[in-house]
């Protein structure tokens, strides 16, 4: 076998192994053809066309495919075998001594399957265990080589492949995709010059200002050590324990408790690189930046009431809603924005840039576009790709430096360890989807699961034998620190403190809370108040009052009111003596209704109840505009299958009042027909949708008659304070009318209609 085509890029043994499954195997000589994985009239090419040089990719090609698709495997016509290749006769049954007989440990087939069975599950991350992910690539604007030599940015349109993973910090790997938590934004790109990974939240700041505290905040919002509750939620004594003591969390607490804690979908948040990086460019100048990713579909969320209720019907929300968004073509899309500043200007702000615990407002310092990242496939495998994956903030690459904050400086440590528990060892890089596309080479040797075979007798350098190689880049093309010192810091030897400004704990806590909306203030008060009223010991809630009162009175005057608490405890002494005003009171780019993306419904997910008796041809012309307008309109019935329209019409309900409750859609149109009213009417689940339709401010379309649903279901004729409710619809078939709920559903929410506690 020898002699086969030396273009064959795998073992020519292994056709069906390694995915070039069309129901033979290769025979010496012969050139088998990969059959096409992609569906018709994909963008996507198979083949790996850059020779990784990283440069221009022609549109749909993506570099990172070529080095997975060697490992894909495609079992289709092919013969079940063990390991070790042997073909396997009988899959039902161990080999006994007799059929009523003893097993026998010769049993070599069954022996490898159970044990490699009883050895299918890795570790779990310790935090961020749940997660989805998906391929892509992030596309340069234009160069910003002004700036940094790093590959991705070099030249307008070119594109890197990437690997994004999304995830909840808190929950188990098998935990509910909606609860209320930070969620993970981690992006590897695989560049021509290594594999540089931005790991990143959805949240621009954290809890806590340095590396040595993250095991306790950890341990604190993690199920308590006894009994193993709460899963994946931060509502528990001990979790408020720690962060009422760590005054410095005051600012994060106003994210997590805001609606950005329970994001509408992964293609619906905002990403942040949270610390200061650095940029340097080829004379070895360098910038500070702060990087942000702004999503193409706007930045939207869920609320409380709904969030719980997805909970149950739809652990999976996240995860489905990132799969189907891909394979149905409306790929989630972020812009890369950074925020540049220089030392010397991050000397005169009112906050310290190494604090993990403060933005810098991008009314100080604006967001400049610099690429965008589209992801456009789903992995093969989750295990192989979504689990294995390696994150690790000390994957940077040449252009790219870390700033001295000091909790960066713990997870620069912290991620390639516990890779090395997680993955079993230190080859972790080798893992396909750890791989970078830049050649690998070095000295370092063996470990556990080694892949590559070095060839050659040479494993040190300085060598003569392999002609010095692999040998050092030099600083031209190889990595190089920046020559960082923070200037003016007087010398100060070793030391376990913190600069003066960290201790300013308060300013953009109440920065924040001030920017929202008076919705979003109330929903950020509704979950303080929902959190602490599951905390049992009264002084930690009382502590976290006292904390509050310094970010803002109203808040904490508000939350008190909710826990029935009286009188306010005494505001914290504050632990930064000294004034230092900020530079910024109000920021709107803070507030969600600064973020409506692009203002299209695309990927919307919007009921049309149906039921027999209902007029088919106008519930068929909305599913039709909805579907022309990007979203994902279904039929929803009380049972699945046909209706009987009363235009006979037909129309096929491909789900159920019952197994996808009105709670799931981000809108819902009521049919037109006096039958279908009636159906309705009878299923107690038509009323349960209507109402957490309404009560989730969502928008609501009544076509014809289906305006008596609305009265049946006790929907408001108009909005609290009197005036006419946007989202509330009512038509004629009009296309004026579908405009118009198109139009709203764009808003995504009416939270005019809401009101504390619900009227419906
Ligand atoms: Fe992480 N974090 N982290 N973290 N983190 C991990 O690495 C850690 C922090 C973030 O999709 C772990 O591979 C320390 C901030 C994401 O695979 C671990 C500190 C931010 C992910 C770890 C932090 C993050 C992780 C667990 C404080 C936002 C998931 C499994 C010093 C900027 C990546 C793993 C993925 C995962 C350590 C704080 C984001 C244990 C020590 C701040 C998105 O290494």
């Amino acid at each position: 076998t020898g002699d086969l085509s030396a273009a064959m890029p795998f073992n020519a043994n292994k056709a069906g192994e390694y995915g070039f499954a069309n129901g033979q195997n290769s025979q010496p000589g012969e050139t088998v053809e990969a059959p096409s994985r992609l569906p018709a009239g994909s963008t996507l090419s198979e083949a790996n066309v850059s020779s990784k040089t990283g440069s221009v990719a022609p549109e749909g090609v993506n570099a990172a495919i070529g080095p997975l698709d060697r490992v894909r495997v495609d079992s289709a016509g092919q013969r079940l075998t063990t390991n070790q290749g042997v073909a396997v006769a009988d899959n039902q049954n161990s080999l006994k001594y007799g059929v009523r007989g003893p097993a026998l440990l010769e049993d070599f087939i069954l022996r490898e399957k159970i044990t490699h069975f009883d050895h299918e599950r890795i570790p779990e991350r310790i935090v961020h265990a749940r997660g989805s992910a998906a391929h892509g690539y992030f596309e340069c604007f234009e160069p910003l080589t002004q700036f940094t030599k790093a590959a991705p940015f070099k030249e307008a349109g070119k594109r890197t492949p990437v690997f994004a993973r999304f995830s909840t910090v808190a929950g188990e790997r098998g935990s509910k995709d909606t609860a209320r938590d930070v969620r993970g934004f981690a992006v590897k790109f695989y560049t021509d010059e290594g594999n540089w990974d931005l790991v990143g939240n959805n949240m621009p700041v954290f809890f806590i200002q340095d590396a040595m505290k993250f095991p306790d905040l950890v341990h604190a919002v993690k199920p308590e050590p006894h009994h193993q509750m709460p899963q994946a939620a931060s509502a528990h004594d001990t979790f408020w324990d720690f962060v009422s003591l760590m005054p410095e969390s005051t600012h994060m607490l106003m994210w997590l408790m805001s609606d950005r804690a329970i994001p509408r979908s992964y293609a619906t948040m905002q990403g942040f690189g949270v610390h200061s990086f650095r940029l340097v460019n080829d004379a070895g100048q360098s910038v500070f930046v702060k990087f942000h990713w702004n999503p193409k579909f706007g930045t939207h969320s869920l609320c409380w009431d709904e969030a719980v209720k997805i909970s149950g019907a739809d652990p999976d929300y996240h995860r489905r809603d990132l799969w189907e968004r891909i394979e149905s073509g409306v790929y989630p899309e972020w812009e890369l924005g950074v925020q540049i500043f220089t030392e010397e200007e991050a000397e005169q702000f009112s906050f310290d840039i190494l604090d993990a615990t403060k933005i810098v407002p991008e009314e100080l310092v604006p967001v400049r576009p610099v690429g965008r990242m589209v992801l456009d496939r789903n992995p093969d495998n989750f295990f192989a790709e979504t689990e294995q994956v390696a994150f690790c903030t000390a994957h940077i690459i040449p252009g790219i430096d870390f700033s001295n904050d000091p909790l960066l400086a713990g997870r620069i440590h912290s991620y390639v360890d516990t890779q090395i528990t997680r993955l079993g060892g230190p080859n972790f890089h080798e893992i396909p989807i750890n791989a970078p596309i830049a050649q690998v080479h070095n000295n370092q040797r063996d470990g556990m699961h080694r892949q590559a075979i070095p060839r050659g007798r040479v494993a040190y350098e300085p060598n003569s034998l392999a002609g010095g190689c692999p040998f050092q880049a030099g600083a031209a093309q190889g990595f190089t620190s920046v020559a960082a010192s923070l200037r003016s810091r007087a010398e100060q030897g070793k030391i376990r403190a913190k600069p003066e400004l960290f201790a300013e704990h308060y300013h953009q806590a109440r920065l924040f809370f001030d920017s929202q909306t008076a919705p979003e203030r109330a929903h950020i008060v509704a979950a303080f108040r929902f959190e602490l009223s599951k905390v049992t010991v009264p002084a930690i809630r009382q502590r976290v009052v006292s904390m509050l009162r310094n970010a803002s009175e109203d808040l904490a005057a508000q939350v008190a009111e909710g826990l029935n608490m009286s009188p306010l405890p005494d505001a914290m002494p504050l632990a930064l003596e000294i004034d230092v005003a900020p530079e910024v009171i109000r920021s709107p780019a803070l507030s969600l209704t600064a973020r409506p993306g692009d203002g299209s419904i695309k990927g919307r997910k919007i009921a049309i109840l149906v039921a027999d008796g209902a007029k088919g041809q106008s519930a068929t012309d909305i599913h039709t505009a909805l579907f022309a307008a990007g979203a994902v309109p279904r039929f929803v019935a009380p049972r699945i299958g046909a209706v009987a329209t009363e235009d006979r019409v037909a129309v096929e309900a491909d789900a159920s009042l019952e197994n996808e409750p009105g709670f799931l859609f981000d809108a819902i149109v009521l049919p037109d027909g006096a039958g279908a009213v009636v159906s309705l009417a009878a299923d107690g689940h038509t009323f349960e949708a209507i109402r957490d339709q309404y009560r989730h401010c969502k928008t609501m379309l009544a076509l014809g008659t289906g305006v008596d649903l609305f009265e049946l279901a006790g929907i408001p004729a108009t909005l609290p304070d009197g005036g006419d409710d946007p989202g509330v619809i009512l038509s004629d078939g009009s296309p004026s009318a579908t405009a118009a709920f198109i139009e709203q559903v764009a808003r995504h929410r009416h939270p005019a209609r809401e009101t504390d506690p619900p009227a419906v």
